[in-house]
């Protein structure tokens, strides 16, 4: 049985929704980050950089969340793969991009705006992640006002990736009004029900 490493209220959603979506049977092994959990020699012989989300398959032990993802989407073919070479490259495309172009600067604004005791703050910090969020949101949302998914006519494991990094926006309080199209979509994607059995409550 795939055994999953993590625990759904991090990192950890993005593929605990995934594997929701595809109905699989597997084994989710929560993990106390702050207990140390992830530096134990049992586990760093797993994943050495001693992170959460892991996924261990047999004999394919994979981490990243995004790779996490994209190799379920390969290995269990269905509505949430790309159905296309030309589908795989935008899944790449968007996964790559979200964890480049965003990830970083929601958690840094993310930080600076809620996270850290307020002294620690730096206001300079959140602004210029703010920033380079809307630039980058933008770009989204132009793709997203052309077509209404990510990869190819329907939802598929591109759209999650992306949704499920974007989910933050809403836990940072970060406000998105001025992209609609993202808007709409990310509403849409985080409303399923595999994703709203980690979210709702
Ligand atoms: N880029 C990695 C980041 C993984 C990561 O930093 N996970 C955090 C939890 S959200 C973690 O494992 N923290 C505990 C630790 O580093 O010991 C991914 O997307 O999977």
């Amino acid at each position: 049985m795939i055994r999953l490493y993590g625990s759904p209220h991090n990192r950890g959603f993005r593929t605990y929704w995934m594997l929701e979506e595809l109905g699989l049977e597997y084994e989710g092994i929560p993990k106390d980050t702050q207990a140390g959990e992830t530096r134990t020699p049992e586990f760093l012989a797993i994943n050495p950089n001693g992170h959460v989300p892991t996924l261990v398959d047999g004999d394919v032990v994979v981490w990243e969340s995004m790779a996490i993802n994209l190799y379920l989407a390969e290995r269990h073919p269905g509505p949430l793969s790309p159905a296309s070479l030309a589908q795989k490259a935008d899944a790449l495309k968007w996964s790559f991009w979200v964890m480049s172009e965003v990830e970083g600067h929601l958690l840094t604004y993310g930080m600076n705006t809620s996270f850290l005791p307020e002294a620690e703050r730096d206001a300079a910090a959140a602004d210029g992640a703010l920033d380079q969020l809307h630039v980058a949101l933008e770009v989204l949302d132009g793709a997203l006002a052309r077509q209404k998914f990510l990869a190819g006519d329907a939802f598929t494991v591109a759209d999650l990736n992306v949704a499920s990094v974007l989910s933050w926006t809403r836990m940072v309080g970060l406000d998105i009004s001025s992209h609609p199209n993202l808007v709409r979509w990310l509403d849409g994607c985080l409303a399923r029900p595999a994703a709203q059995k980690f979210l709702a409550g």
